[in-house]
């Protein structure tokens, strides 16, 4: 199997841990110097560099929460001036304060050798034709994917969302042989292509990077047999990094991290307690190699364990099992992360003042659709029909203006939503994945 990069994906456990204590040393440092958040919540905590002498010591070290990102909006958590930050990127999933990333010439240049990693694990090489269906602009995905694919010398197609009958043209026409996208949209594409009675075995697919949202192996079947390629799941952060923290190797057993620039912890989210190898709780991340925005325990949310055995494909590096859940409230729609707080804080806005409402997320063909129920007052459905329909429109644009994606929304008949004890069960995900 190839390895992209044998000396930091095939390292011994002893110096690997060895190499992490040194960047850990050096990033802690780094930030205590040039990051007013950081000095602060380490002279809180009664930590200075120095105190990092093992790796152990992680622990000593405060979490960063996407909180702290948004309080430090735009440039707070910058490690560099930005005369030096040659890119800037956002999470997906827009909230009144958007996460800004920044990224050195020197980031760019490590990124994209991480994604170059998960994708020559999955098989990619020189010979292939990578089709991008990711989103192009503010995210991460669509771009650390872009250059991965460049540094390999593989030929890109940046395609970006969308336009299915187009990209199955080009898919067709430019023989495409790897396709990277969610793996909802893979799905949706090989409906699509049954639909047009296009025979799969007439492509030229062979790989399938899947990555930005939960799905099972039984997806991972289904997208197998109907796209005739091999499918690997690949995790993607944008606080981190974005596309290139971790990947499956064609042995399909869990996620291989990069360790050598990320080190992995996990934790009990009630007690912030880290749990011991082999459990399951949230993953916390520290950035080792990033220099514009290193992250020191970034709480990532995402429910996880981590496994030390070896793979056979020879990496040494610890494999993480695929994320099914998270710890808090966030959605994924469709690749985009969405906070049930925000839609509530845009609803209430719009109608001035609180009303009952039910988010419904379920999928719809192969595609995620989120709506939102909303319990009309007396007041409203004594409005003439004009006006109904736009405070119904009001709504759905502000919901789309602050989720980044389309909402639908639904105007029903005051107390027609099921409570249970009088209540509402707020977020219902009716998604089998
Ligand atoms: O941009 C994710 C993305 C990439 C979406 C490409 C669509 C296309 P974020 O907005 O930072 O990054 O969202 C990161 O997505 O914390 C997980 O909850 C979830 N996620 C990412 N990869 C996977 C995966 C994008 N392979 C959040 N399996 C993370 C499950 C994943 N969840």
């Amino acid at each position: 199997m190839n390895v992209w990069d044998t000396t930091h994906e095939c390292m011994s456990r002893d110096e690997l841990e060895q190499l992490q204590l040194e960047r850990l040393q050096a990033v802690v440092n780094r930030v205590y110097k040039n990051v007013t958040h950081y000095r602060k919540v380490f002279n809180e905590a009664g930590i200075i560099s120095e105190d990092i002498r093992s790796l152990s010591d992680l622990t000593r070290l405060p979490f960063t929460t996407k909180d702290d990102l948004r309080v430090n909006y735009p440039y707070g958590m910058f490690a560099v001036p930005l005369r030096e930050v040659v890119r800037i990127h956002s999470s997906t999933g827009t909230t009144s304060k958007p996460i800004v990333m920044g990224y050195t010439k020197n980031d760019i240049k490590i990124w994209s050798n991480l994604a170059a990693r998960f994708m020559t694990a999955a098989g990619v090489t020189r010979d292939d034709v990578v089709q991008i269906t990711f989103r192009y602009g503010l995210f991460t995905g669509a771009f650390g994917v872009h250059y991965g694919a460049e540094a390999i010398g593989a030929s890109v197609i940046p395609m970006g969302t969308g336009n299915t009958d187009k990209q199955i043209m080009i898919m067709q026409d430019y023989k495409t042989t790897v396709l990277v996208s969610t793996s909802s949209y893979a799905i949706a594409l090989a409906d699509r292509l049954e639909k047009l009675g296009v025979d799969p075995k007439s492509l030229s697919l062979k790989v399938g990077l899947f990555g930005g949202e939960p799905w099972s192996e039984k997806m991972r079947e289904e997208i197998e047999s109907r796209l005739l390629l091999k499918a690997t799941d690949n995790y993607v952060i944008s606080e981190l990094i974005g596309p290139g923290v971790a990947g499956e190797c064609l042995c399909k057993k869990g996620m291989h991290i990069y360790e050598d620039a990320f080190i992995p912890e996990i934790i009990d989210p009630e007690t912030k307690a880290v749990l011991p190898a082999g459990s399951e709780g949230e993953l916390v991340l520290t950035t080792l190699t990033r220099e514009a925005f290193p992250m020191i325990r970034y709480r990532t949310g995402d429910i996880t364990s981590l496994d030390y055995a070896p793979c056979e494909c020879g990496r040494t590096l610890v494999r993480m099992k695929k994320i099914m859940r998270r710890s808090d409230d966030m959605l994924i729609v469709r690749g985009v992360n969405v906070f049930p707080s925000q839609i509530e804080d845009a609803l209430f806005s719009v109608a001035q003042g609180e009303t009952p409402y039910q988010i419904v997320v379920e999928r719809k063909g192969a595609m995620d659709n989120l709506e939102v129920m909303v319990e009309v007052t007396n007041k409203i459905f004594s409005l003439e029909l004009q006006k109904q329909r736009s405070f119904l429109e009001a709504i759905k644009k502000r919901l789309a203006s602050v989720t980044g994606i389309s909402v639908d929304v639904r105007l029903v008949e005051s107390k027609s939503i099921p409570r249970q004890m009088g209540k509402i069960q707020q977020v219902l995900d009716k998604r089998q994945i």
